[in-house]
């Protein structure tokens, strides 16, 4: 199968787990369920459900006790882009290719709509991982890197520090996120700890790479396909590019990329769906 077929075929997986959790509910604010499955279902490219399920796959686990785990993943990942679009924050009008959802539900659901998905998240995924996911979500992960991604907004960065603080966003921001996906459908799978350190040492060097392709894009990309306008400059953000240059960004993000499939070695045969993947993460459009 190729790797759009896969794709489609893992987000239809996905989308049909995920639609279980967003039902009506007597007990939730109706526009809060509303905005949340707004979001959620607006289009997005599941990347880290469906690494968590090639983490499951690769190591021979089941993917019915990984999937909820897979979706929790992704409401995480959605409540973040609900706050990362805010006025606040980078303020964007569009994601996903639709009006972004304080445009659409006001400011005050906006923030509620991604705190909601980000304790359903906590709720439905697998207490094996609760841990881990925490940490790559949290102060000294995701939450973390924004931090220093709006600190250095502006051209704040002092010339000497850029390497360093343009790296730490990265690492902290994007790369924590995609990293623990491969993990907990690993841990959750029952995998080995040489298992576990190959596809945490792969997760990491794809999720840099994908937050220097997504950087490449804001300036490179075609907005339409994007479904994002690129805000980078308007913020004078501190991005890949801004410190290396676009070529030697493109660079950068081509040799993680082969250094994270020479992690998949031990896998074999097996793992050449998630090299596949790898090369998306840098070929892609959006
Ligand atoms: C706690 C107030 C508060 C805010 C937190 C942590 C955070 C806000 C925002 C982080 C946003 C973020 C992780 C941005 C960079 C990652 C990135 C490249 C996101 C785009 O991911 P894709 O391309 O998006 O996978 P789709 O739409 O395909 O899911």
């Amino acid at each position: 199968m190729n790797i759009s077929n896969y794709f489609k075929k893992e987000i239809r997986l996905i989308d049909s787990q995920l639609k279980k959790y967003f039902g009506v509910s007597k007990s939730c604010p109706k526009i809060l369920n509303e905005s949340m499955a707004y979001s959620v279902f607006a289009g997005g490219k599941r990347l880290r459900p469906i690494l968590c399920l090639a983490a499951a796959r690769v190591c021979g686990g089941s993917i019915k006790k990984v999937l909820p785990t897979a979706c929790a993943l992704e409401m995480i990942h959605t409540y973040s882009l609900i706050h990362d679009d805010l006025p606040a924050m980078d303020n964007d009008d569009l994601r996903r290719g639709k009006p972004t959802s304080h445009i659409k539900y006001g400011e005050g659901i906006a923030i509620l709509a991604g705190d909601g998905l980000l304790t359903r998240a906590f709720e439905i995924m697998d207490p094996m991982v609760v841990k881990i996911v925490a940490s790559a979500a949290g102060v000294s992960g995701m939450i973390g890197g924004q931090v220093m991604d709006l600190l250095m907004e502006h051209n704040r960065c002092p010339a000497n520090r850029g390497r360093e603080n343009v790296e730490y966003i990265h690492l902290n921001k994007t790369a924590k996120m995609i990293e623990v996906s491969l993990v907990s459908g690993a841990v959750l799978s029952g995998a080995g700890k040489r298992q576990i350190d190959a596809l945490a040492g792969y997760g990491r060097k794809i999720g840099i790479a994908f937050q220097i392709s997504d950087d490449i894009l804001d300036i490179l990309g075609d907005k339409k396909k994007l479904g994002k306008r690129g805000s980078d400059a308007d913020n004078e953000k501190l991005t890949y590019p801004s410190v290396f240059g676009i070529d030697a960004s493109a660079r950068k993000s081509s040799e993680l990329i082969q250094s994270a499939k020479n992690d998949l070695k031990i896998f074999g045969r097996p793992a050449v769906t998630l090299s596949e993947i790898a090369d998306f993460v840098i070929n892609r459009e959006k």
